[in-house]
Parts: C-alpha cells; sequence; structure tokens
C-alpha cells in the first residue's frame, strides 16, 4: 500500500459507542489502535483498523439522531427543498436511525434502511416501511422488485461508515431511476482539519469525505456531483447533490469553489495532514492542561452530551472519572451507562444536575448554539462550558 500514508496516531481507543453497564466499571475493554491515513493517489482520508458492520451496527446501538433539535430541524428544512424542488415519487433513506428525516414525508412514499433493529422498530412501530439490513446489492435487488425505481435517495452520516464504497454505489446504481437524485451528507474533511476536530475520527467514521475525493469514486460509477451545500450541522458537515452522468442537470458553481477551497486549503497534499496532527498534539497538551488545573482547584466539572466523539478525546488525552464527575445525556440509551474506555457514569439529563457545577465539558459541542440557549441559566450564574475546539478553551 505505497499510496497511503499514516498522519495522526489518536492511541489506544475503545469502540466509540460501547458504552458499558454499570457493574462493568473494572472491566478491561477491548481496545485498538485509531491511526489515521491519507491515500497519495485517492485523496481519500481513513482510519486504519476497521471493524465490521455487525460489530458496530447492532440490535443495541446507542444513537438517535433526534436527540436534537438542530438536526431535526436540518431534516425538516431539507425534506420541503426536496418536496419542492425535485417532486420526487419514492424516497429512500440509507440509514434512517429513528426515522428523524422519514417522518417528514407521506409514509406511502418513503423506505428507510436502518440495520440497528432497536433503532429502526422505533420508525417501524409508527407505521414506516423500513427495514432493519446493511446497505448491500442483495438488499437493492430485493427493493428494486418490491418497488421498482426510487427517484430520491438521502443518506446522512451513514455512507462514512460502509467500509466498501464499491458495494455502496453499486447498489444505489441499481435501484436509483434514471433521472433520479442521490444526496448524501458527511462530516467535512476541510472543515475538520479546519477547526481541529479530530474527534470526528473514531471507529465508525471509516472516510472522513473531502469533494476531491469522493467524486474520484462517484467517476467509477458514472455519477456526478451537480451541486455541494455546507451545512454547519455535526461541526461542519457538506451535503452533496448527485446524479447520474447520463441523466439531465446542470453542474452549479457551488462544486467549482469547493473544490477550490479544498485545493487551496492543501487536502491534496499530505502537508496540510502532518501539520493538523502537530495541532492535534497541541491541543491535547492544552486540553489536558485545562482540566489538571480545575482538578487542582477543586472544580466540579461534567461532561454534557456523552458523544461517540467524546470517546475519541477523553480517551485520547486520559480523561478519566478523575477529572469528570459525570455525563449527562437525553439519550435513554446511554443512560446509567459508562463512557467507554473512560468509565464516566452517564445520568439522564435534568436540570437540577447542573446546580452546584462550575465547568461543563461540551461533548456535544456541535449542537453548542442549542445548548448554550438551553442553558441559559447556567450562564447565567457564571458556569463556564469547556470546549476542546478550535483551540481549547474555556468560555
Ligand atoms: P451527536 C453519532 O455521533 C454517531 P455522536 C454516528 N457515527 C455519527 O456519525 C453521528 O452521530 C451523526 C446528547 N444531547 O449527535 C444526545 C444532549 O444530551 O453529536 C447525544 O447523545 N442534550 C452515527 O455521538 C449527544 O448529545 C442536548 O441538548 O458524536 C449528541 O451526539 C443535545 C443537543 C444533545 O453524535
Amino acid at each position: 500500500m505505497k499510496n497511503l500514508i499514516e498522519f495522526l496516531d489518536l492511541g489506544l481507543q475503545p469502540l466509540a459507542n460501547n458504552y458499558l453497564s454499570s457493574n462493568q466499571k473494572h472491566r478491561r475493554e477491548k481496545k485498538y489502535r485509531l491511526k489515521i491515513l491519507f491515500n497519495k493517489k485517492t485523496k481519500m482520508v481513513s482510519i486504519k483498523d476497521t471493524f465490521s458492520s455487525k460489530i458496530m451496527f447492532n440490535n443495541k446501538y446507542p444513537y438517535r439522531s433526534s436527540m436534537s433539535l438542530t438536526m431535526i430541524n436540518s431534516f425538516k428544512k431539507l425534506s420541503l427543498e426536496i418536496k419542492r424542488k425535485f417532486k420526487p415519487k419514492r424516497i429512500l433513506e440509507i440509514g434512517s436511525n429513528d426515522g428523524s428525516f422519514i417522518k417528514n414525508f407521506n409514509k406511502k412514499k418513503v423506505v428507510g434502511i436502518e440495520p440497528c433493529s432497536n433503532i429502526e422498530k422505533i420508525t417501524k412501530k409508527k407505521g414506516f416501511d423500513t427495514y432493519a439490513e446493511y446497505w448491500t446489492t442483495h438488499l437493492a435487488k430485493k427493493l428494486r422488485k418490491k418497488y421498482s425505481k426510487i427517484d430520491l435517495i438521502y443518506s446522512a452520516n451513514t455512507i462514512t461508515h460502509i467500509k466498501n464504497l464499491d458495494e455502496v454505489f453499486k447498489s444505489i446504481l441499481l435501484i436509483l431511476s434514471k433521472e433520479g437524485t442521490l444526496i448524501i451528507e458527511d462530516p467535512s474533511l476541510l472543515e475538520c482539519l479546519k477547526n481541529n476536530t479530530y474527534d470526528q475520527f473514531y471507529n465508525e467514521h471509516i472516510y472522513v469525505f473531502s469533494l476531491i475525493a469522493l467524486e474520484k469514486i462517484l467517476k467509477k460509477y458514472n455519477l456526478v456531483v451537480f451541486k455541494v451545500e455546507n451545512l454547519q450541522v455535526h461541526g461542519g458537515s457538506t451535503r452533496y447533490f448527485i446524479k447520474r452522468k447520463s441523466a439531465k442537470f446542470k453542474v452549479e458553481g457551488s462544486v467549482k469553489i469547493q473544490k477550490r477551497k479544498e485545493i487551496n486549503f492543501g487536502l491534496s497534499n499530505i502537508k496540510a495532514y502532518k501539520l493538523f496532527a502537530k495541532r492535534v498534539l497541541k491541543n491535547k497538551k492544552k486540553l489536558v492542561g485545562i482540566f489538571n488545573k480545575l482538578k487542582y482547584q477543586r472544580k466540579k466539572v461534567i461532561g454534557y452530551g456523552a458523544t461517540a466523539k467524546s470517546t475519541t478525546i477523553l480517551n485520547y488525552c486520559n480523561i478519566n472519572n478523575n477529572y469528570i464527575s459525570y455525563f449527562i445525556d437525553t439519550t435513554k440509551e446511554k443512560q446509567k451507562k459508562l463512557t467507554p474506555g473512560t468509565k464516566i457514569p452517564i445520568i439522564k439529563y435534568q436540570k437540577k444536575l447542573l446546580k452546584n457545577v462550575d465547568y461543563i465539558f461540551l461533548g456535544a459541542w456541535n449542537f453548542k448554539k442549542e445548548i448554550f440557549n438551553k442553558e441559559k441559566r447556567f450562564i447565567s450564574r457564571g458556569g463556564k462550558f469547556i470546549l476542546h475546539t478550535p483551540i481549547p478553551k474555556i468560555i
């Protein structure tokens, strides 16, 4: 693999969403080394060691996209745009989670694919047509028999979770109508490097996409990005609008602009990644310094939002229960559990839990605006937040 260059080592990590039950405090967890690679030829950035989908996405998956108002609103806005501009007869969502996107459509018009059956059944119970299966050519063929062609396929924060991208796009081609549109949305590599958000790397994010890397794969399948939208969600995401090369479309200026931005920042060259790695190490030292100082001052520090991303930060920086008393989180599936690797208790979100707290480490920093809005009282009585991006700081 002479094209692969390793540029970042985020140390030993547990699986990011593998929350332990409270009686597993002394359990030795399996860990792997989280190393990040840049492919000189394809320009793709990926993690080195990967796990099978069955290990990561199963019937105990804890993540629910409906836990944030920001995401609910973002999906709602997109669904209105889809109805207005594309007028699809049938929509397929790959990675429909608990239905926060598909619920915006008529039940007869949408199909959801969600392999984590504990999450999929939430949408199924509401009467939506969902399949607790992985996205494969086998499934695409099965769906084709039932629905003939699909004219809009949407997938948010899912394609980067599937190792075999060839299978992903082959399966899409099997079912996307001739003039159909594919919309995919994932964290942006450019924003990740700009903001030093190294916590976008964990076992589930096999890839972090840039337009320049994605286009190279799409080309193999005669698929073309005709529009790009940059979103603030999840700390900076890119939404790619894609069609078959043979379809009728006009490539919008946003594509050229995005490509220029990525190239100007240096995403096609290893140098930018090496500089990023240096900043990550510097930020680690700074964040550890902040936590040590607060511990010395005997301040009460808690975590807000036990995210998959924070698993990377906490394990990389060795911040455990000695530094953070507990995490609060609105997700039922995470409550009464321990954070992976660092074993910090996670408690059900209640405002009263913020009463004697001095500092909050914002695990869900990507929802900063939403959370700051919710916690005005904590802020007005002098409570402070610890943020790790773009440079660790207290605000
Ligand atoms: P959030 C997951 O990552 C995993 P995570 C996955 N791999 C992925 O790609 C992204 O999602 C999309 C809580 N919360 O969305 C809810 C509050 O408690 O940043 C969640 O547990 N109160 C599929 O885990 C967590 O924070 C609140 O007010 O990094 C947010 O997790 C809000 C807004 C959130 O994703």
